[in-house]
């Protein structure tokens, strides 16, 4: 969530005069204020009554799951117009901001320009990620192969060329010049070919602001990834400036456990007002249909709100995190000591371990950029950036959820998490501020598996 870049803010001079523009969005960008009201469990010829009768738009999130969002209906009026049950509130809470250092881009809809060769880090490769160190991810047997991780953020540039190799890509519906406007493999989205993006409404799940393309990179770039050859499915679900919404959220969520993920990555959260308690249901819902599908969820613990300083979250719950179900991780974050970093929300009953997020000692974390160039010019442009929080730390954990499962494909969400939980590097100074007081192990995760 925090991005504090101690690295040269080589985005600034963003271009929008390069690469061609691909697709219109089928909505025109939403500022916070201007979103809708989701209502769940409403078929479409419901919303269409509705829309008719009291003149407003709707456009359907998730016809298979019966999401629905309003557009120029209040809250009240939508809870009267339809059963408790189905009302949404989608109302954004500031605390589910994304702070820090990544600024918002005014970015094209880019299509997908196709897979660069893989290019694997090695010795010589002259980049040092000292977070694969620190928690033994050096090896090369289990990487992540068959393994999708969805990554639900602000988007992914999927044209980076450590990203590129790793887009999960849809074998039916196809996007750019090959777009049909159909919904070819009938999943509910028009020619989702990388992703989906749910805040602009369109197939491009391009990422406007660094964040998702960061995780996405720590979690499965080929270059510093924990999970190198694991696929990676983008979903846009925040704005530019890093906003968005527990109901949106589930929305990509169910989306995700539609295109088969098998992890989910969830750097992102925000305390609930006692006014969401429907909205949040829908996350929880969502979260469970995730576990009866054998996917695995992990969120971030969070960066101790506005004051930057760590939160117990077993006395003031961030969502997703959480969520009390055994398919979901949440993560907190450690120094390149294994200290928990100033700002991180701990909590020994709700935040499970610990993994690298950099702070301001210590340094942040390398992992991949998007660019100052998008589109073909940048085929030689490999943008990388160092931010830290414990948006940072989850995908790392997410990464080895994939080295986990790549290594046997049949480990259950909570025996994945059993064995993290288990296996991490014991800190003394963690006892009581985590539910396993722990730092994660790559290598003994992998032991503990394979015994
Ligand atoms: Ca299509
Ligand atoms: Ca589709
Ligand atoms: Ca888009
Ligand atoms: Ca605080």
């Amino acid at each position: 969530m925090k991005g504090n870049s101690l690295a040269l803010l080589i985005l600034l001079s963003f271009l929008t005069s390069c690469g061609k523009v691909i697709g219109e969005k089928n909505s025109a960008p939403r500022t916070p204020d201007q979103v809708g009201i989701i209502a769940s469990c409403t078929s479409k010829s419901e919303a269409q009554a509705i829309a008719q009768e009291f003149g407003v738009q709707y456009r359907v999130i998730n016809e298979k799951r019966k999401l629905i969002e309003f557009i120029g209906l209040t809250q009240s009026e939508l809870e009267t117009l339809l059963p408790k049950s189905k009302f949404r509130s989608n109302k954004i809470y500031n605390d589910v901001l994304i702070s820090g250092d990544f600024k918002s881009k005014s970015v094209a809809n880019y299509e997908f320009y196709g897979a660069h060769p893989p290019t694997y880090r090695n010795e010589s490769s002259g980049r040092y990620f000292p977070h694969l160190e620190q928690i033994k991810a050096l090896q090369n047997k289990f990487l992540g192969e068959g393994i999708t991780i969805a990554i639900i953020d602000t988007g992914v540039y999927y044209n980076h060329p450590h990203l590129s190799p790793n887009i999960l890509l849809n074998g039916l519906d196809k996007h750019g010049s090959n777009a049909d406007n159909q919904d070819s493999d009938n999943n509910g989205f028009i020619d989702d070919y990388v992703g989906w993006d749910f805040y602009n409404g369109d197939a491009y799940p391009i990422d406007d602001n660094g964040h998702g393309t960061h995780v996405a990179g720590l979690a499965a770039s080929t270059y510093m990834g924990i999970a190198p050859k694991a696929k990676i499915l983008p979903v846009k679900v925040l704005s530019s400036d890093g906003r968005g919404d527990l109901g949106t959220i589930a929305a990509g969520i169910f989306y995700a456990i539609d295109r088969g993920a098998d992890i989910i990555n969830l750097s992102l959260g925000g305390t609930a007002g006692s006014q969401v308690s429907a909205e949040l249901q829908t996350l929880i819902n969502a979260t469970r249909t995730a576990k009866s599908n054998n996917t695995l969820l992990v969120a971030a613990a969070g960066n101790g709100g506005n004051d930057g300083i760590g939160d117990c979250n077993d006395n003031l719950p961030v969502y997703p995190a959480n969520i009390q179900e055994e398919n979901l991780i949440s993560v907190a974050s450690v120094d390149a000591y294994n200290q928990i970093t100033e700002y991180s929300n701990f909590g020994g009953a709700t935040v499970h371990i610990a993994a690298p997020g950099g702070d301001v000692y210590t340094g942040g974390l390398y992992s991949v950029g998007i660019p100052s160039c998008f589109g073909p010019c940048s085929q030689d442009d490999i943008p990388y950036r160092s931010s830290m929080g414990t948006s940072m730390s989850t995908p790392i954990v997410a990464g080895l959820a994939a080295v986990i499962k790549s290594a046997n494909k049949t480990t259950s969400p909570k025996k994945i998490r059993d064995i993290i939980l288990k296996t991490g590097t014991k800190i003394p100074q963690l006892e009581g501020l985590l539910v396993s007081p722990s730092v994660i192990n790559v290598q003994m995760a992998l032991k503990e598996l394979l015994l």
